[in-house]
C-alpha cells in the first residue's frame, strides 16, 4: 500500500515544490529486484506425497521441458505421444504413463498441465496423479529424469515461486508453516502469513519510510529550491506511527512461538501421587506406565495434547524425592534439566496423604525458580478418597496459590482443569485482533533491530540530531524491512530456510 505523497510532504513548509522533489528522489531508493530465477534453466523433479502406501501419489515436473516431457510417457485415448503443443492449460487429462523403452503400461493417471506463468513456480509445470504407493510413483519419476529432468532439492518448487516473485520470502516460509502447523491456531496464523498479511505490512511501512526518507533526502539536495524548514515534529510522528505498528507486531511474538512450537508443560510431584495417571488421561493414551508402586516412572515421557486450540508439549517425570540409588540420581537429575525447558509446571500433590518431607523438597525447589514468566498450576490430586492432607498449611507454604482439586480415578474435576490451564495461558498473552501474529525468530529478530533503531532515532531528533544523519537511520530500517520480505536477501539464509522443506514442495 503506498502512502499518499500529500502526507510526506508534509515535513517541509511548501508542499507542491516539495513533491516534486521528493518523486525524484524516490526513483534512488528503487530495493533490489528480483534477479534469479531458475539459474540454470532446469527442469525439475519430485514426488510430492509422503513415500508410502495411501490414495495417490503425485509426481510433479517444473521447468521449460516439462511438458515435452510428460508427453514422451503420457497416452490419451490410445494416442501414440503427445506433442507439446496439443497439451490445453490449466486441463486434467485421464490416461496412462508408458515406458518408452519396454511400451509397457507403468499406471493409470491423471495429469495436469499448467503453462507459464500462472503456475505455482512461473515455469511450466505437470502433475501427474498416480497410484499410491511405492512402485509405481517410483518409476514415473525415473522416466522423467532419465528424459532429462533434474531430481529437485527439497523446497526447490517453493524457492522457484520466490525467485521468480509470486511470493515473498514470509510467504515461503509460511508454506512450511502451514505444512507443520500442529493446531488450528497455528495453522490460521501460518494462512494470514501466506495470504500475504505479513507482506502487505512491512511494504505499508517500508512505504511510509522510503517517502519520509525521500522527502528529507529531496530538501538536503535542494536546499535553493526554497522549501523552508525541514519539520522535525512531523519526522517524529511518522516515526512514531512506525514504531507503534511495529511494537504491535512485537507483542504477538510469545503467542506466536507459543501456538506454533506449543507450550513446554512438565507435570512435577512426589512418587504415587498420580502423575503418570495425569499424563494418561490428558494424553488419551497408556503411554506411561502406572502401579500402585512409589518410584514407577524413571524415565521422561513425552506426548502432545491440544487444549482449547494449543497445543502442548507435556512431559511425565519421575517422582521428586531423596534418591537412593544411581537410577533416582539420574532420574531426578533429568527432571532438573526438563524443568529448566518448560513454561507451565503442573504441579501434584495428593490429598490423601499427610505432607510430608518430599512434598517440602518440592515446594522448596519450586519457589527458588525465580523465572517469572513459568506458570505454575497446583492440583490436589485423589479428592475420592479420605483427604489427610492439611490444606492451609499448604497454602501457607506456596504463599496464597489456589489449587484445583481432581480425582483422576472418578474424573472429577477434569474440565475444570483444562480450563483453568487454558485461562493460565490466554490471560498472559496479547492476542491480536485483526490476526497477523509473529511466530517467526527471523522475522522477530529484524523487527527487534528496526524497533530499536526507530527508538532511539526518535529519541536522538529529541536531542536535536542533524537532519542529514536521519537519512542513515531510515536506509538502514528500509533494509531490515527488505530482509524479512527477502527482497535484499543473504544466500545463506535463503539456503537455511529452504533446507527445512520437505521434497516435492
Ligand atoms: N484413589 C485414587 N487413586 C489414584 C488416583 N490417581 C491415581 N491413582 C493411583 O495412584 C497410584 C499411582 O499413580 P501414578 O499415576 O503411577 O503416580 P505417579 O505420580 O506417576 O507415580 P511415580 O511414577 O511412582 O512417581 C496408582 O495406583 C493410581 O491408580 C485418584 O484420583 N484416586
Ligand atoms: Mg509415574
Amino acid at each position: 500500500m503506498q502512502i499518499p505523497t500529500g502526507k510526506l510532504v508534509g515535513i517541509c513548509a511548501k508542499e507542491d515544490a516539495g513533491k516534486r522533489l521528493i518523486d525524484k528522489t524516490r526513483c534512488k531508493m528503487k530495493t533490489k529486484p528480483f534477479c534469479n530465477k531458475n539459474k540454470e534453466n532446469d527442469t525439475i523433479v519430485a514426488i510430492s506425497t509422503p513415500q508410502g502406501i495411501g490414495g495417490i501419489g503425485i509426481v510433479r515436473i517444473s521447468g521449460p521441458r516439462a511438458i515435452e516431457i510428460a508427453g514422451k510417457i503420457f497416452r490419451s485415448k490410445g494416442k501414440i505421444e503427445m506433442k507439446p503443443g496439443a497439451f490445453y492449460s490449466h486441463r486434467i487429462y485421464y490416461g496412462t504413463i508408458v515406458c518408452p523403452v519396454s511400451d509397457s503400461v507403468v499406471d493409470e493417471v491423471l495429469l495436469t498441465v499448467m503453462r507459464k506463468p500462472k503456475t505455482y513456480t512461473r515455469e511450466d509445470v505437470v502433475e501427474i496423479n498416480c497410484h499410491g504407493g511405492y512402485f509405481a510413483v517410483n518409476k514415473v519419476l525415473e522416466m522423467v529424469h532419465k528424459l532429462g529432468a533434474r531430481i529437485a532439492e527439497p523446497g526447490e518448487f517453493t524457492k522457484l515461486a520466490f525467485l521468480s516473485g509470486r511470493i515473498d520470502l514470509s510467504q515461503a516460509e509460511a508454506v512450511i508453516d502451514v505444512i507443520n502447523a500442529g493446531n488450528e491456531k497455528s495453522l490460521c496464523s501460518s494462512l494470514k502469513h501466506l495470504s500475504g498479511g505479513l507482506k502487505n505490512k512491512i511494504a505499508e511501512l517500508k512505504n511510509r519510510i522510503i517517502s519520509l526518507n525521500a522527502g528529507i533526502e529531496a530538501m538536503l539536495d535542494f536546499p535553493d529550491q526554497g522549501l523552508g524548514d525541514i519539520d522535525k515534529e512531523k519526522i517524529k510522528k511518522i516515526l512514531k506511527i512506525c514504531l507503534r505498528e511495529v511494537d504491535k507486531l512485537l507483542n504477538t511474538v510469545k503467542y506466536g512461538m507459543l501456538i506454533k512450537e506449543g507450550i513446554g508443560t512438565i507435570i512435577l510431584g512426589k512418587t504415587n501421587v498420580g502423575k503418570s495417571s495425569l499424563f494418561n488421561l490428558l494424553l488419551k493414551k497408556n503411554k506411561s506406565i502406572v502401579t500402585p508402586l512409589p518410584g514407577t516412572t524413571r524415565d521422561i515421557i513425552e506426548g502432545t495434547i491440544d487444549i482449547k486450540g494449543l497445543t502442548f508439549n507435556l512431559i511425565d517425570t519421575a517422582g521428586i524425592k531423596t534418591p537412593e540409588n544411581i537410577v533416582e540420581k539420574i532420574s531426578l537429575q533429568k527432571v532438573n534439566e526438563q524443568m529448566e525447558f518448560a513454561s507451565l509446571f503442573l504441579i501434584m500433590f495428593d490429598i490423601s496423604q499427610p505432607l510430608d518431607s518430599h512434598d517440602l523438597n518440592l515446594i522448596k525447589r519450586i519457589k527458588s525458580f525465580h523465572n517469572s514468566n513459568i506458570i505454575k498450576i497446583f492440583i490436589l490430586n485423589k479428592t475420592d478418597l479420605p483427604p489427610k492432607l492439611d490444606q492451609s498449611k499448604l497454602v501457607h507454604l506456596l504463599g496464597g496459590d489456589k489449587f484445583v482439586k481432581i480425582s483422576i480415578k472418578k474424573g472429577i474435576g477434569i474440565n475444570a482443569l483444562l480450563e483453568n490451564i487454558a485461562q493460565h495461558i490466554l490471560s498472559d498473552l496479547y492476542i491480536p485482533e485483526e490476526g497477523l501474529v509473529i511466530s517467526n525468530k527471523r522475522h522477530q529478530e529484524y523487527l527487534l533491530k528496526i524497533q530499536n533503531s526507530l527508538s532511539s532515532l526518535i529519541q536522538s531528533l529529541r536531542e536535536g540530531m542533524p537532519i542529514d544523519l536521519v537519512t542513515l537511520d531510515l536506509r538502514y530500517i528500509i533494509n531490515q524491512l527488505a530482509n524479512i520480505t527477502g527482497e535484499s536477501y543473504d544466500d545463506e539464509i535463503i539456503k537455511t530456510i529452504f533446507s527445512r522443506f520437505c521434497i516435492g514442495k
